[in-house]
């Protein structure tokens, strides 16, 4: 799997099997472990795939574990910067080459890379230790006591779960690329920030190339020279208009590639292909737009979870449960609730799904003693900084949700949102910003959000078998939000019931099949009455592993499908109800 479509770069993947050792009582820093010749002792396993279901034995394992390889660098990477990228480690990561050490990253659901030319042999074999910890405290993000203690509802894996690859780079190249877009008429505006990066001893004079490719037709170009200096970093500017434009939208999810070539002493020093799609989202008169025109949200929330690959969901499972959500009219999905993997995404692109990314502020609740604190601040502010850097330039994104069910009620979660929306905006303020309330009309935060989403459980946590209260209690609720923030959509970003696949009852009961089917029938007739939501997510697509606890059978079965992806009785509901609710309003 590529980290980047067309990457364009030179790239050694390091997917495959890895020695692995579990460190309970965290001795193998102080005997340090990633000096050690010999690794024959040590058990294998895949990576990229979390360890919990590698082996009974690493099941419910929390806390340090230890992966080693090595890999061959070819003669040709000499002279050039080398990355050690890791696409995402569960929780907290070091790493070290040869014994070097080279950095550490904490947030199980971000991408990062680590300089590793220093530590690294040319034309020789290298060897990778990295220590993995996913210990969970009141104070990682998000926040957890045990593996049956989390403050979140989906099982707490461990490990490298998504691709670790290795990128070599010219000492002048292109750090980022972030195209923002606008549409008027046919006419197509690039807002382009090229991030450059110079790590040469002496000013250099640069150019470089914009190519906009239409599949493979040139539709636009542009030019642009500059001086960088010794050893610097700068962000060039550049506007370039796309006439005619095919605007990306569900219906026609048309993309365009930019390739960036850097140029220098008449030497291509750097090249970068970044796939964008024009189209505009904008919040106006209570309405989401997308290209001017109301849009309405149909979907399951999702999560990484699949058996034995945890949470590391292969192409052919996403494949699938694309083609799945495709054939029941689902147009949308929230990264419910972290953000998922670059391939995830690329399919979202592909397709045409309006996606709500949400950041890994879950959990943010209970046993935190307080929202405000420092600490918790500044992991996510850290964290929502890298989710939105990621995927800014995906035309699927609609929006950020910037936490999903907060302590929203209390007061000093304000702070904590205000923190998270200004790394929003500095990073990305094209996307309205939102998070997934489960405070209602207690909410002390919602005038500070573009988007109100909201997430109910009557007819399942409460009101518990009366679907008829159940409706009228969602539809006065929703009322009542709606009158005191009239300007503002709502979505309604999860609603659901568990059932366990093959449990039938006439009538409908909770846990059956048809009580699941019964209460998704009943909201959405709700959702669709009222002109200011702007769509509906059921929670969720699949069932998916959690914690152990009595309110869960082994599984949260709230999904429409079970874990390995065969329907249940809702899945005809759904496709019924879907396919008959239009995309605009
Ligand atoms: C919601 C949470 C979600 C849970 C769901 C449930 O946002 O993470 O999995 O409840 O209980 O409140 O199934």
């Amino acid at each position: 799997m590529m980290v980047e479509p067309k990457f364009g770069r030179e790239m050694i993947e390091l997917s495959g099997f890895w020695h692995f050792k579990l460190d309970p009582d965290k001795k193998g820093e102080e005997e340090k472990w990633y000096e050690q010749q010999s690794f024959q002792t040590w058990d294998k396993l895949y990576v990229p795939a979390p360890w919990n279901e590698q082996d009974s034995a690493y099941t419910w394992y929390m806390g340090t574990a230890w992966y080693e390889r090595e890999f061959w660098l070819p003669k040709d990477w000499s002279g050039k910067l080398i990355l050690v990228g890791f696409e995402g480690i569960n929780y907290r990561a070091k790493a070290w080459i040869n014994g070097v050490y080279l950095g550490e990253h904490e947030g199980g659901f971000t991408p990062f890379a680590l300089r590793a030319e220093r530590a690294l042999k040319i034309g020789e074999s290298n060897r990778v230790v990295v220590m993995v910890d996913n210990t969970l405290t009141k104070k990682t993000v998000p926040p957890g006591e045990g593996m049956n203690k989390t403050y979140f509802d989906f099982f707490h894996y461990g490990g490298i779960y998504r691709e670790a690859y290795l990128l070599a780079v010219s000492k002048l190249h292109l750090k980022d690329v972030w195209i923002r877009t606008d549409l008027k008429g046919t006419e197509g505006t690039l807002d382009i920030d090229l991030q450059v990066i110079s790590e040469l001893e002496k000013q250099y004079f640069c150019r470089l190339n914009l190519e906009v490719f239409d599949g493979e037709e040139l539709t636009a170009e542009s030019r642009i020279s500059f001086m960088i200096n010794p050893n610097a970093e700068k962000t060039v500017y550049q506007k370039i208009v796309v006439k005619g434009v095919k605007p990306w939208s569900p219906e026609s999810p048309h993309l365009y590639t930019l390739r960036a070539t850097l140029i220098s002493a008449d030497q291509e020093m750097d090249k970068k292909e970044t796939r964008f799609g024009i189209r505009t989202v904008k919040v106006e008169n209570g309405k989401l737009l997308l290209n001017g025109r109301p849009i309405f949200l149909k979907g399951c929330a999702r999560h990484e979870d699949f058996p034995v690959l945890g949470k590391t969901l292969h192409g052919a499972v996403l494949r699938k449960d694309y083609g799945l959500m495709k054939e029941i009219g689902c147009n949308s999905f929230r990264t419910s609730n972290y953000p998922y993997s670059r391939s995830h995404l690329d399919f979202a692109d592909e397709n045409g799904f309006l996606i709500i990314v949400e950041t890994p502020a879950v959990g943010l609740r209970k046993g935190v003693e307080r929202l405000d604190d420092p600490e918790i601040i500044g992991k996510v502010r850290k964290m929502t900084r890298e989710t939105i850097q990621r995927d800014r330039n995906r035309p699927s994104v609609v929006m950020y949700s910037l936490f999903n069910e907060p302590d929203s009620d209390r007061e000093e979660f304000r702070t904590l949102l205000q923190a998270a929306k200004e790394e929003a905006a500095e990073t990305d303020p094209t996307r309205p910003v939102t998070f997934a309330s489960c405070r209602h009309l207690d909410d002390r935060a919602l005038d500070m959000v573009d988007v109100l989403c909201h997430n109910f459980y009557y007819g399942w946590y409460s009101l518990c078998g009366e679907l008829e209260e159940a409706g009228k209690v969602l539809s006065r609720t929703l009322d009542e939000i709606h009158e005191k923030y009239p300007e503002k959509p709502i979505v309604v970003t999860e609603f659901g019931a568990d059932a366990i696949a093959g449990v039938h009852r006439h009538p409908p009961e909770m846990w059956s099949e048809e009580y699941q089917a019964e209460l998704i029938k009943t909201y959405w007739k709700v959702l669709l009455s009222k002109d200011y939501v702007a769509g509906g997510h059921i929670w969720n697509f699949a069932d998916f592993r959690v914690g152990q606890s009595p309110g869960r059978t082994t599984l949260n079965r709230k999904g429409i499908f079970t874990r390995t992806r065969e329907p249940k009785l809702s899945v005809g509901v759904v496709k019924e109800l879907f396919t008959n609710t239009p995309t605009y309003r």
